[in-house]
């Protein structure tokens, strides 16, 4: 009988967790939640983001490259330049973008990647 009750408690937490708490983390780009970047041997992962235009994003960049390579990221069209700490996640914050391709590196253009606002 305890064995019962439990497995329908396990199953009621099962169905909370997907439908309630697992939602969110699909919906990366919903301006709510920062995108994680890692910033690791010499690529940006991801390095094409998709979002909505229109929307305030915020990347959290976790450099765990200490080469000086990747510690400026640059966005160029945006007139943003960010240094970058070693282990330690930074947020940056986007203004609004309108449709079209925004390209962000760091000062040697060997880290590259691109925001796709679509
Ligand atoms: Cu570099």
């Amino acid at each position: 009988m305890l064995w019962i009750n439990l497995a329908g408690l396990l199953m009621i937490v099962f169905i909370v967790w997907w439908f309630w708490l697992f939602t969110p983390a699909q919906n990366e780009a919903d301006g709510e939640h920062p995108i994680p970047i890692l910033v690791k041997n010499g690529v940006y992962e991801p390095a094409r983001i998709h979002i909505s235009p229109g929307q305030t994003i915020t990347l959290s960049f976790l450099r765990k490259d200490p080469s000086p390579c990747a510690e400026v990221v640059q966005f160029p069209d945006l007139g943003m330049s960010i240094s970058l700490p070693v282990d330690n996640s930074y947020n940056v914050r986007l203004p609004p973008l309108q449709k079209g391709e925004y390209n962000f590196h760091c000062q040697m253009q060997m880290y590259r990647g691109t925001l796709i606002v679509d």
